[in-house]
């Protein structure tokens, strides 16, 4: 038995999407002319209400490509203190453009308070870099797969105007929160200028991220892609599997959340785990483990007995459901669970 739950983005691509890349019309995506890449591109744009998308081939590449190009050297972003954007991409702005971040304490709830932002952004002054850019992420990886309230994305996209900043979003988990509002995502990014998100994590593609905005800057975001060395040639065989994620994927996730939420509440009942499951919103659950447990041994025990699960910063678990597992892997995995921690508790 194993029940992988480290990840969404150990999905493997459904038949579907297998037979869709062994059919898929290809051409070289340099020239343009991949058909399959371009309409993966165009029905992407399309679902998320922005001019022009372009496929790139990870989250990280999208989120970096879109920084890259909003951002010249000396510019600043604001951006989350438990960002994907800041921990977990290498520093890649500061590494690859001169870019400062600016990080802001993130709220439990994912979101930066605003008036921290309003304070953050810098003044025309010549000692100063120069702030350029604001970045969110929604769903919230680190917050526990929250979902942004859409009043919040409005007031965030006001400010940026009034300051004259751009705004992006990392939407890898962007249909999770889509679904769990129950609204289209291009809600979500109406008031974003451009949004990043993964068709590789719950919606199963094996590779694949879109990075969406103005059709000027995706025009300007294509010369970064090529920079940054993501200039792919029959990239159709992949796109045919980013558009099956896109037409038949996105409402299943809704099965997801239901399974986060089932295992949450299995987990808040055993001693051993401080977890609230009020706070599971889509398929990301993040827990603490009681005084006295080791999170390294804990996660070691659960993978000899067949459940999957993350060490995650600040001494915690991380479990996340996706496509491949079902209600009863759940109930499995909590049996697993109660096993592993019981003797301790005893
Ligand atoms: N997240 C991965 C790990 O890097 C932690 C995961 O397993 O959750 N934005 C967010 C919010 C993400 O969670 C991730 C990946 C990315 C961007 C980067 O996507 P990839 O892995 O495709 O570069």
């Amino acid at each position: 038995m194993r029940i992988d739950l480290r990840s969404d983005t150990v999905t493997h691509p459904t038949p579907a999407m297998r037979r869709a890349m062994y059919e898929a019309e290809v051409g070289d995506d340099v020239y343009g002319e991949d058909p399959t890449v371009n309409r993966l591109e165009a029905l992407a744009a399309e679902m998320v209400g922005k001019e022009a998308a372009l496929f790139l081939s990870s989250g990280t590449q999208g989120n970096v490509c879109a920084m890259l190009t909003h951002c010249g050297r000396g510019d600043e972003i604001i951006l989350g203190d438990q960002a994907h954007t800041f921990l977990s991409e290498a520093g890649a702005p500061a590494v690859l453009g001169g870019i400062t971040p600016r990080p802001i304490h993130n709220q439990p709830d994912g979101t930066l308070d605003l008036a921290e932002v309003e304070a953050a952004i810098r003044p025309e002054n010549v000692h100063f870099p120069t702030t350029r850019l604001i970045t969110v992420e929604n769903t919230h990886n680190q917050c526990g797969g929250m979902v942004l309230p859409l009043s919040y994305m409005s007031q965030l996209g006001a400010l940026a105007r009034r300051y004259g900043l751009k705004t992006h979003l990392d939407g890898a988990r962007l249909f999770n929160a889509a679904v769990a509002l129950g609204v289209p995502a291009s809600a979500i990014t109406a008031d974003m200028d451009t949004v990043q998100f993964c068709l590789s994590k719950g919606l199963s593609a094996p590779i694949g991220s879109i990075l969406a905005g103005p059709a000027e800057f995706i025009h300007r975001a294509r010369r970064t892609r090529k920079i940054l060395g993501g200039g792919t040639r029959q990239a159709g065989v992949i796109a045919a599997a980013g558009i099956v994620a896109l037409t038949e994927m996105v409402d299943r996730l809704a099965e997801d959340h239901v399974n986060a939420k089932r295992l949450a509440e299995g987990l808040a009942q055993l001693p051993g785990v401080r977890l609230d499951p009020t706070r599971v919103q889509t398929n990301i659950v993040i827990m603490q483990l009681a005084e006295g447990l080791n999170v390294a041994e804990t996660v070691e025990r659960l993978r000899e007995a067949g459940v999957l699960v993350s060490a995650f910063y600040g001494g915690r678990i991380r479990a996340v459901t996706h496509y491949g597992i079902t209600a009863e892997d759940i109930d499995t995995a909590l049996a697993v669970f109660q096993r592993v921690l019981e003797p301790v508790h005893a």
